[in-house]
């Protein structure tokens, strides 16, 4: 499993001038996360926007990633979608493109009974041969992963982990102690990467380390050489960039696009009902990049 630790960026969505999903801009995307040294990536979770795009966007999404991407790091798709027939028709793309792991939010906007989730996750799991990352993010689909559920789901083989995105670092610390040696626990929150590898999370996938992945990289070493010290102060500064990003008139991810063309990358902006950036920002990103290139 080794594979999947260390650093591994959301991926971005990346649009054209017109807003399409853009194959070119997704092979930029990925050749700059690729020369930076991170472990993989996580194509179409949140960061990538899935919630706004078409089953067809989603699956060229996946496609060209993997078209770019495969054979230079790992690859984990997302393919949670509103209704299991999509989560499914997902996955097996994701599959037949040779993903090294699926993940999937649980259902959203129903409320639905544990019984029903794990229906959900099961039926994803024993559509495909691939391996399987649970996604847990209780504050946008309103549903908490219990550490009883996850134990049940453990007892499929193929599932060989957990992206925790709530923000108690406690969860991550249960989770661990649940699963044990055979699962991967992933920080979500970036804001406590470095606590969440503390309490037991093994890697981190997170949606603001395509703007600065040297200093996830660096506050990652940190934490395997035990400087404590030096990491916790290293998240001090990581945080101070979040807190920027998202004090923007714009989306974070609308300013976190919008540092990564000025750095070169062009991925496009963000697809409504997510704002882009104003004209206000531009000053605002200019003091971000700074932030970045000091710390
Ligand atoms: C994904 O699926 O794209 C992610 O991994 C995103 C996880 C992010 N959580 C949310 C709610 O978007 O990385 C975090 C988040 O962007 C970061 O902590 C900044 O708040």
């Amino acid at each position: 499993l080794d594979k999947f630790h260390g650093i591994i960026p959301a991926f971005y969505a990346c649009y054209d001038d017109e807003g399409n999903i853009s194959e070119a801009r997704t092979k930029d995307l990925g050749q700059y996360l690729y020369e930076k040294g991170v472990q993989g990536v996580y194509v179409g979770g949140s960061s990538g926007e899935c919630i706004y795009h078409s089953l067809d966007e989603r699956k060229a999404a996946l496609s060209y990633a993997a078209k770019h991407l495969k054979g230079k790091m790992t690859l984990i798709a997302h393919v949670g979608a509103p209704s299991t027939r999509d989560s499914i028709a997902l996955a097996k793309h994701a599959a037949e493109l040779g993903y090294d792991a699926l993940s999937a939010i649980p259902p959203i906007y129903f409320k639905l009974p544990d019984s029903a989730v794990l229906k959900y996750w099961s039926e994803i799991i024993d559509a495909t041969p691939l391996d399987f990352i649970i996604y847990n993010i209780p504050q946008t689909t309103g549903y908490t992963l219990t550490t009883s559920l996850f134990e049940k789901l453990l007892e499929n083989k193929k599932v060989i982990g957990v992206k925790n995105s709530s923000m108690p670092t406690m969860d991550i610390e249960r989770f661990k102690k649940t699963g044990g040696d055979n699962v991967i626990v992933f920080n979500g929150p970036d804001e406590q990467f470095v606590a969440g590898r503390i309490m037991g999370a093994d890697a981190g996938i997170g949606g603001t380390y395509g703007a600065m992945p040297e200093l996830f990289l660096q506050a990652n070493r940190f934490v395997q050489e035990g400087k404590f010290q030096e990491a916790r102060l290293l998240q001090s500064e990581i945080n101070d960039i979040i807190i920027a990003l998202c004090s923007l008139n714009g989306s974070m991810y609308a300013g976190i696009k919008e540092v990564l063309r000025r750095r070169g990358v062009n991925i496009g902006s963000v697809r409504g009902p997510l704002e882009g950036i104003s004209s206000e920002d531009g000053g605002r990103i200019d003091n971000i990049i700074v932030m970045i290139d000091q710390t």
